[in-house]
């Protein structure tokens, strides 16, 4: 990767679903996605699947399915006002602090002060819509469960 790339890679696109299992069956008898990993994250307010192709190349983007915890989550307001979606799009980094530094340094506003934990003990953090051209966009540096 030359120096001057901030990300390595479209990670994941996350679309917010109601409920997680019918979604899961949609992805994958509709559209022939698999499912590799499922797990729930409290501090997000999600029950989340990472569903992907039997080809997995190794840069090869994942579809995110995210089911609201409660109405008070990300999710659960994304889903009130928006409906079903498209809530964000994610590119993966190498290293999210270096990332966030030089995006801060650039203006741009980062959700939170350090990164928090993602799918499979990734490192995450997130640019506000309103600074990424209207697009919830996540940074992740995944941790060992991801991939
Ligand atoms: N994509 C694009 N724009 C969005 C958005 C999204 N997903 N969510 C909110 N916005 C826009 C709204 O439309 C609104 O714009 P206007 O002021 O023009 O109407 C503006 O951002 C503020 O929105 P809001 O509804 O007042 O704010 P919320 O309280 O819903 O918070 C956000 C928005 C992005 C700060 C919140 O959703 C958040 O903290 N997201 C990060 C965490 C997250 O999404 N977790 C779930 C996924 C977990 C995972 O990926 O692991």
């Amino acid at each position: 990767m030359d120096n001057t790339d901030l990300f390595i890679c479209i990670d994941h696109v996350g679309l917010a679903v109601p409920d997680l299992d019918e979604a899961i069956k949609f992805h994958t008898e509709v559209f022939g996605w698999r499912e590799l990993h499922r797990e729930m994250n409290d501090e997000q307010g999600v029950a989340e699947a990472m569903m992907g192709t039997g080809a997995q190349l190794p840069e090869s983007a994942q579809i995110q399915l995210l089911a609201p915890l409660s109405e008070n989550s990300s999710i659960g307001k994304f889903l009130a006002k928006n409906g079903p979606g498209m809530q964000q799009l994610c590119y993966r980094v190498a290293d999210i602090d270096a990332v966030c530094a030089t995006l801060r340094e650039r203006g741009v506003r980062l959700l939170y002060p350090e990164p928090k934990t993602g799918t499979g003990g990734a490192r995450i953090n997130f640019v506000h819509p309103k600074d990424s051209g209207g697009i919830l966009l996540e940074l992740t540096e995944p941790g060992t469960g991801e991939h």
